[in-house]
């Protein structure tokens, strides 16, 4: 995926650039005798001048105020060949992260290290379960690091997603890129991790989803790129963070977002601690329509889940910026619409949503495979 900003903002200088040339030329091919005209044209010329600036400042507006969370995985520790035999858990995988990807705009320090800033990573190794170090990776802005692999997981689980751990020396400032990635109120009221770990089940009957954004039958069978949505959530802290930990009170989620969403009342969670409740109702994003949270603690086999709006909203209450609705059209759909504003001053309308999340499957008898003591939780947390 290529971020916005990259061809944005480099569309809007050529556009600038060629719009001040012609205007030049213009001017000076003018003869006196059409000084009336010249005036008509020049100030027409200037008019839309100040509108495409005024577009121009909207649209560095918009991507200032933006970053855009990049999830990277890594296959290093994919020491069973997991995602090698099946190329289309990656291609879910990255469906996944697209999900959440797309809405999430936090700008996370990168970390660097050198110059007497080191650090060290510890992770469980996602194809053995035992503790995985490593010294001074570098993690780029906005970027967040998911070691991935399978393997035999107790209990019938089929995923098993935390946040890493990390020890680091140097700079307060390097020290705050590597604890908080910048978050201002982080670990308490906001996350900001360098990443973690995904197990996935190595012996579940998986459905590898050719096309993650169609929905089709393939009851019996375990939605990979479900799991893999679940399991991002918690390397993000969902039911994970210490910013989620100190919203929960009583067994029940205090977050603001989440509780406006539950008629101001506070949600019940696992006896975990670390999901919704089982069978927790929300709406996927944008509809009306139903669905069993994302980040409740189970996956029906034959069922596909995405993030509804109260998964969305837990995010959002531990410190993640969540946008609005993405609409995959919105940056053609913008650039058109800013040239029609410098013409015609007016915006053109965007582009309607195309429809995602239809037509989910109620799916068949729901097996407890996420439960709750498959949550690890972060050793420092
Ligand atoms: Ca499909
Ligand atoms: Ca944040
Ligand atoms: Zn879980």
């Amino acid at each position: 995926m290529v971020p916005e900003e990259l061809c944005r903002a480099p569309l809007f200088n050529s556009l600038n650039k060629t719009f001040l040339t012609s205007l030049l030329a213009d001017v000076s091919l003018a003869s006196t005798s059409d000084r009336a005209a010249l005036d008509e044209m020049t100030n027409m010329r200037r008019y839309l001048l100040s509108s495409l600036m005024a577009a121009g400042s909207f649209m560095i507006s918009l991507h200032t105020a933006r970053a855009q969370v990049s999830i990277r995985f890594d296959y290093t520790y994919d020491s069973g060949g997991f995602f090698t035999a099946n190329s289309l858990a990656k291609t879910d995988l990255e469906a996944a992260a697209r999900t959440l990807q797309s809405r999430l705009a936090d700008g996370l320090s990168a970390i660097t290290p050198g110059d007497g800033n080191s650090w060290l990573v510890a992770f469980p190794n996602p194809s053995t379960g035992g503790q995985q170090s490593i010294n001074n990776p570098s993690v780029a802005a906005n970027t967040v690091l998911v070691y991935v692999g399978a393997r035999n997981l107790e209990n019938n689980a089929l995923g098993l997603g935390l946040f890493g751990d990390s020890a680091s020396s140097g700079t307060p400032s390097w020290m705050n890129a590597v604890g908080t990635r910048g978050q201002i109120g982080a670990p308490a009221i906001d996350f900001g991790p360098w990443g973690g770990s995904i197990s996935f089940s190595s012996t579940a009957s998986w459905y590898f989803d050719p096309d993650p954004s169609t929905t089709e039958s393939f009851g019996g069978r375990y939605d990979f790129y479900s799991v893999a949505v679940h399991e991002l959530g918690h390397v993000l802290g969902f039911g994970t963070a210490p910013s989620w930990n100190n919203l929960v009170v009583g067994g029940q989620f205090t977050g603001p977002a989440a509780t406006a969403l539950n008629g101001g009342n506070a949600l019940p969670l696992d006896p975990s601690g670390a999901h919704w409740a089982q069978n927790t109702l929300s709406t996927l994003p944008g509809t009306s329509t139903p669905q069993e949270a994302a980040m409740d603690p189970t996956l029906t086999a034959g069922a596909r889940k995405d993030l509804t709006d109260l998964d969305w909203a837990g995010l959002s209450d531990i410190g993640w910026t969540v946008t609005p609705i993405p609409e995959p059209q919105a940056y053609t759909t913008l650039t058109l619409g800013l040239l029609a504003f410098a013409l015609f001053r007016h915006v053109v309308a965007r582009a309607s949503r195309p429809c995602e999340s239809c037509n989910r499957l109620t799916g068949e008898t729901p097996v407890p495979l996420l439960s709750e003591n498959q949550i690890r939780h972060n050793p420092a947390s």
